[in-house]
């Protein structure tokens, strides 16, 4: 096993027995939400994965420690300190592991420390991607490289239209990610569930997202796999009203010379703004749903 890895107990028998995992990622709730919102959603969430049948591991990095499944006290230490703890991509976790620091894991590191732990299944939000304005500024998630190179199935509700979800698109093709649509054949955009951009695919039950992972694997093709879960109607947004916040907030990170990391945080928050808290509550709601899906895409996968 890694050294640098500490699975928790729960999780670690699990995993010996055989059964069904889901991780979960810290990014979302230090970076991706405020508090205390963040802590309660995440802990609703591990209470979803637990109803559906599977048992959640948070992941994170404590102390230079990369944790796969966090106590509740973790994930409110994390949930308050926010945007405090230290985002941590692929290219992160060498100096934040040497110096005993905290990191908040991205879809990229949470596919990584989950794969470490043996964990094949992640629930998220959103993934990041191909930032629109990237034939110049060339701001591409390492997102969609872990999705080329890690074994983990990523459960989201899509892409958020802060990305060039087009570009986000061919990006993943050109790298051999399949990407699935939930009972849909069109791409859900996060907040709605039409976005005008085609999956590969569409799938319609847990048993068949379960089959397809599990064929990929034995085919020996590395890689993860993206599987694109649409918010319920009931929570979805009117696409007007999220698109010209999206705009908005896009229009002022260039304004103020928003770069790098900073980027995704500094939307998803000017977004929650300027929707005064609706966008927040539809991206509780989705997440929820994720987390659901992957519970029952883990519980048939721990079948096969
Ligand atoms: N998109 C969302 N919510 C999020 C993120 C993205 O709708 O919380 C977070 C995830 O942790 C994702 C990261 O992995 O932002 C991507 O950041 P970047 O664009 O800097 O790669
Ligand atoms: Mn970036």
């Amino acid at each position: 096993m890694n050294p640098y890895l500490d699975i928790l107990p729960e999780v670690a028998q699990a995993l010996k027995d055989g059964k069904p995992v889901v991780a979960l990622e810290s990014t979302i709730i230090s970076h991706g939400m405020p508090y205390p919102q963040n802590v309660e959603t995440a802990l609703n969430v591990e209470r979803i994965v637990r109803e559906n049948g599977a048992v959640p591991a948070t992941i994170a990095i404590i102390g230079g420690r990369l944790k796969a499944g966090l106590s509740p006290e973790e994930i409110q230490y994390f949930g308050k300190k926010g945007p405090a703890i230290a985002k941590a991509s692929r290219r992160d976790l060498a100096v934040l592991c040497a110096r005993g620091e905290d990191g908040a894991t991205t879809v990229t590191t949470t596919m990584m420390i989950a794969h470490m732990a043996g964990i094949k299944i992640f629930a998220t939000g959103g993934i990041g991607g191909v930032h629109r304005g990237a034939e110049t500024t060339m701001d591409i998630s390492a997102d969609l490289e872990e999705l080329a190179q890690t074994p983990v199935m990523v459960v989201c509700a899509g892409a958020k239209s802060i990305l060039d979800l087009g570009l986000t698109l061919e990006y993943l093709e050109t790298k051999g990610v399949p990407v699935l649509g939930y009972g849909t054949k069109e791409l859900p955009a996060f907040y709605t569930r039409q976005s005008g951009f085609e999956v590969d695919y569409q799938v319609d039950t847990p048993e068949e997202l379960a089959k397809a992972f599990k064929t990929q694997q034995a085919l020996g093709l590395k890689g993860g796999m993206l599987v694109t879960n649409p918010i319920e109607p009931q929570y979805a947004m009117a696409p007007d009203v999220i698109n010209s916040a999206i705009d908005r907030a896009v229009a002022e990170s260039v304004e103020q010379g928003i770069q790098g990391k900073r980027i995704t945080p500094f939307l998803l928050a000017r977004v929650a703004e300027l929707t005064g808290g609706d966008s927040l509550a539809s991206n509780i709601r989705l997440v929820y749903n994720n987390a659901k899906l992957a519970a029952q895409v883990a519980a048939h996968l721990s079948e096969l």
